[in-house]
């Protein structure tokens, strides 16, 4: 269950930050410093080093994908693991994902999201944060076996 404060928050800082930016930051940084998720985006072509993954369109197009998945938990903060379902399976059987590589790109996503929002990045708002994460991942695991 959410308080009024994390439901407050969570919906703000996905009103402040711009998908286009943040999106494209998180999975870059997470490819880059966890470079065994790489593995996953072998048809993204050049994932050669830190400039390359940065620059690379279809990274950065995957990142709005991403983030475009986490606006439908945040619509739906009641029900997230009825809507992922369909993305939890796709990650497990289709893609392979190990479901361990979720919350290092969740921490690689908090990163970025501190950075954007500066001092309005209270220790309350991180706390709230990780929580929406961590239902997320969760979420995200859940048809795992
Ligand atoms: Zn993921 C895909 C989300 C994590 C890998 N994804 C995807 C999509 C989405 C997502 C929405 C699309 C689907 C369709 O199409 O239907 N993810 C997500 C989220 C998260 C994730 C929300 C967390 C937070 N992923 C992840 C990780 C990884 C991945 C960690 C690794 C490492 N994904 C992936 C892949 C794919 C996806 C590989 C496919 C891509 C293409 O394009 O192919």
């Amino acid at each position: 269950a959410w308080t009024d404060f994390e439901r407050v928050t969570i919906k703000d800082i996905f009103s402040k930050i711009d998908y286009e930016v943040v999106g494209p930051a998180a999975i870059s940084r997470c490819l880059i410093v966890y470079p065994w998720t790489q593995r996953y985006f072998a048809g993204f072509g050049n994932l050669y080093n830190a400039a390359a993954i940065k620059s690379n369109p279809k990274v950065a197009a995957h990142g709005k994908v991403i983030m475009e998945g986490l606006e439908k938990a945040v619509k739906n903060m009641d029900n997230i693991k009825a809507t992922f379902t369909e993305l939890s399976t796709l990650h497990s059987e289709k893609l392979q994902v190990d479901p361990d590589n979720f919350m290092l790109l969740g921490d690689c996503l908090a990163i970025v999201v501190a950075a954007q929002l500066g001092k309005d990045f209270t220790p309350e708002v991180h706390a709230a944060f990780q929580k929406f994460l961590a239902v997320v991942v969760s979420s995200l695991r859940r048809q795992y076996y």
